[in-house]
């Protein structure tokens, strides 16, 4: 084990305690600028190690790692990660990578984010507690179904959090995840096509899972539609397990997208089928019963006193009554 592995441990198994640089100088027989130097290191491998005056470093259970993420992927070939501790918007940054060139399978994972975004321009809260991010690929797709990456990567959150964390989940169409009612990851899929071939040039796929809820509380603006995976007891570096398993299904997942078994599990999460919802079209608000959802991913819907329609994610909103 190397100095930087060795503090790490001793670190860690503090269990978020703080540890004095004097006292993990004593126990591995080094210098207390050794101890520095790896403490750094560390923080440049992305672990958010805090220091504080008189009692030591210390390191939240959520702490998020390139390396631990790593060790848990299926492939270990597929994806390029980085790790930061504070960003924008994970989407932003990739997409401007993106343009630039950045491969497929490239990654980028923040512990928070300054500037979150949702779709059409609304902003998602990202503070320490949550999994901020995004993945680029650049599939072989024409532009019109790229919708199924968006629900392909819903299906990959749901049984990333059913496997890693344990809890039931919900989707509601088209892009979040709910687990009791609230909203516990939202999903914003952006991309580039090429106007000449009419096929994808890339995709960003955003994914912001709120693990824990923030130290402060959720924002009033969210606090009653927002919740959380863990209220308490959060297990060790559960972030990064959750990361490679979203990861892991993911690139399972895309390999057929539109599969119809993908969208038959999409659909048999859904948390709207038969529930009477609102809509939001064009700024008016009405009531309708979700009758389905095809194997477009559109929305089959009955207004009140109305005939069936079919609806994309394009052309509405829906909020759950
Ligand atoms: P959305 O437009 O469906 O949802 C945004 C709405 O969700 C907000 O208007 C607010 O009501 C609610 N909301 C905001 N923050 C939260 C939160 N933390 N938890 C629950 N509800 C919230 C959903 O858009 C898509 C969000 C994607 C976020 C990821 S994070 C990594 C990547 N980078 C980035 O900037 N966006 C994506």
């Amino acid at each position: 084990m190397t100095t930087k592995e060795r503090v790490l441990e001793l670190i860690k198994n503090e269990g978020g305690k703080s540890l004095s640089g004097e006292n993990i100088a004593k126990a591995l027989g080094i210098s207390r600028t050794a101890v520095w130097k790896a403490i750094n290191a560390l923080r440049k491998d992305g672990y958010s190690i805090s220091a504080t005056t008189n009692k030591g470093y210390s390191m939240d259970g959520d702490y998020i790692s390139k390396n631990e993420i790593e060790a848990h992927l299926a492939d270990k070939n597929r994806y390029m990660i980085t790790v930061l501790n504070e960003i924008d918007s994970t989407n932003t940054y990739l997409k401007s990578a993106a343009e630039k060139g950045e491969k497929d399978g490239s990654v980028v994972i923040a512990e928070t984010q300054t500037a979150g975004r949702g779709r059409l321009g609304r902003h998602f809260y990202s503070d320490k507690g949550g999994l901020y991010m995004s993945i680029l690929i650049r599939p072989d797709m024409p532009t019109e179904r790229s919708l199924f990456i968006t629900t392909g990567a819903a299906v990959a959150v749901s049984r990333a959090i059913e496997k890693v964390c344990g809890k039931k989940v919900g989707i509601k169409w088209v892009n979040d995840i709910f687990i009791d009612g609230k909203k516990v990851c939202g999903i914003l899929t952006e991309g580039a096509s090429d106007f000449e071939t009419g096929r994808l040039q890339y995709a960003v796929v955003g994914i912001g899972i709120n693990v824990t809820e923030p130290k402060g509380k959720f924002n009033a603006e969210i606090a009653d539609i927002a919740t959380a995976i863990y209220e308490k007891d959060v297990p060790w570096g559960i972030k990064n397990r959750l990361a490679a398993e979203v990861l892991n299904q993911f690139s399972e997942i895309m390999k057929a997208p539109d599969d119809k078994t993908v969208i038959d599990e999409y659909r048999a999460r859904s948390i709207l089928i038969n529930k009477e919802v609102y809509i939001i079209e064009n700024g008016e608000m009405k009531t309708v019963t979700v009758i389905d959802i095809d194997d477009t991913a559109a929305i089959i819907l009955k207004p009140d006193n109305g005939e069936i329609i079919k609806k994309t994610s394009g052309e509405i909103s829906i909020k759950v009554k």
